[in-house]
């Protein structure tokens, strides 16, 4: 099982400001964290961010035949987003959004997430935890599942 971790922007900033929201672990720390449980359970993982929303449209095209499953924190471009919308939906691959806060908590416009139509699942408000949560839920994804693009 291959799993492509991709996190948007801003989130090289994690740890660094709002603990209050985000919380104190960094980046790093939470693909420290994703190595570790991924060696336990036999996945291999790749870790990416960038503050590029042309850079993520291309990692996820590229993904296909190479990974498994996509765990996206698309961060603000959840919300704004076609591009990776259309992105998410041509690939054949599961993919699944994580947020680290609980958006539907927060402003109202973090409440729409465009790319939720076209991903397998969501995992939100679980702190850096949602991300291992993830990692379960990639290895128990169902290929065959239909999510409705
Ligand atoms: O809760 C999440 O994981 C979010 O995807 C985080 C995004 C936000 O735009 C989404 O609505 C929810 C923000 C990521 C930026 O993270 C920062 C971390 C520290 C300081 C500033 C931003």
């Amino acid at each position: 099982m291959k799993i492509l971790f991709l996190n948007g922007p801003n989130l090289n900033l994690l740890g660094q400001r709002e603990p209050e929201i985000y919380g104190r672990t960094t980046l790093p720390e939470i693909e420290a964290k994703i190595r570790e449980r991924a060696t336990k359970v036999g996945a291999e993982i790749d870790f990416r961010q960038s503050n590029l929303e042309g850079e993520l449209v291309a990692w996820i095209q590229q993904a296909k035949g190479k990974f498994d499953v996509v765990v996206l924190n698309a961060a603000a471009y959840t919300h704004t987003s076609i591009a990776l919308r259309d992105a998410i939906a041509a690939t054949g691959l599961p993919v699944i959004e994580v947020h680290i806060s609980n958006v539907h908590a927060r402003e109202e416009f973090r409440h729409k997430s465009l790319i939720a139509p076209v991903c397998y699942g969501q995992i939100i408000g679980f702190g850096v935890h949602s991300y291992v949560l993830a990692l379960e839920a990639s290895l128990n994804v169902n290929v065959s599942k239909k999510v409705d693009k």
